[in-house]
């Protein structure tokens, strides 16, 4: 099994004890131990609220105890890779296990269905409950556990943009990952094309989709937009720029070299 640590996770961490503190998101987002303590709960002080200028959000827990047992079941370049990426850039200990969508086998020869019944990525099983599938459940929970879930407005807007982008962009690439062929793949391809149309109005010029980013919804229209290339779909130019700019984290690089994409 592959294990990943993102590098400058392990340096934040050394530095503060071993305990999680990710210093791009302190600024912007309450981390994880300000919210939630493993051994009881206590909220955040008031003027660590205030200072956020956020409703404060208890935090999952994952990422205080230290241990290594959180897994990802990843596929290179599927769109576990912003999971990937989030678990980078955590500097959070994980596992990280490629899987053969084509056999639904794992790269240990297991049997992904028995590992998980959907058969589908990401899938993570967390210490704390097991297995835990879809994106929607699957971003939030990692951006909770790595203390970079948003609170207030925040919290809400980055659903809204894994909403947006899983059942409309993501959605609609479903005819292409399907093997569309003729008129129904230039028909998927127009449809994917203008739901980038709408990202980039819904953006409105901003550098990330939710407040300060970058966050799991970015890391997630990243990934999409990593297919727009593939299948050669047109992508407006700030959408470009976004995906420019992703490109250059050090926790995406070093996801995408993990899953042998570069
Ligand atoms: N509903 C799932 C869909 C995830 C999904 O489409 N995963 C793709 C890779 S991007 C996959 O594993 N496809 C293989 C299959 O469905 O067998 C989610 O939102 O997480």
């Amino acid at each position: 099994m592959a294990r990943a640590l993102g590098q400058a996770g392990a340096q934040t961490r050394a530095r503060t004890g071993g305990r999680f503190l990710p210093h791009k998101v302190r600024r912007h987002f309450l981390p994880l131990d300000t919210v939630s303590g493993v051994s009881g709960r206590r909220r955040a002080s008031q003027s660590c609220a205030d200072r956020a200028g956020v409703f404060v959000v208890v935090g999952a827990g994952y990422a205080t105890r230290g241990d290594p047992t959180m897994k990802l079941y990843f596929s290179p370049g599927a769109c576990s890779l912003a999971s990937h990426i989030a678990l980078i850039e955590s500097g959070a200990d994980f596992e990280a296990t490629k899987v053969d969508l084509s056999k639904h086998e794992t790269e240990h020869g297991e049997d992904f269905y028995a590992i998980s019944p959907r058969g589908y990525v990401p899938a993570i099983v967390t210490d704390e409950f097991g297995l835990l599938t879809e994106n929607s459940a699957v971003l939030p929970y990692l951006a909770s556990a790595t203390g970079t879930l948003p609170g207030g407005e925040a919290h809400f807007r980055l659903h809204e943009w894994i909403g947006f982008i899983g059942t409309e962009i993501h959605g609609a690439y479903g005819p292409l990952f399907g093997g569309a062929d003729g008129d129904a793949k230039a028909k998927a391809k127009q449809t994917v094309a203008e739901k980038y149309q709408l990202a980039e109005t819904l953006l409105d010029g901003r550098d990330w989709l939710v407040a300060e980013g970058p966050t799991v919804a970015d890391n997630y229209l990243f990934v999409t937009l990593l297919w727009a290339d593939k299948f050669g779909i047109d992508v407006p130019q700030s959408l470009q720029a976004f995906r420019d700019r992703n490109s250059q984290r050090d926790s995406v690089q070093q996801a995408m070299k993990a899953e042998g994409l570069s």
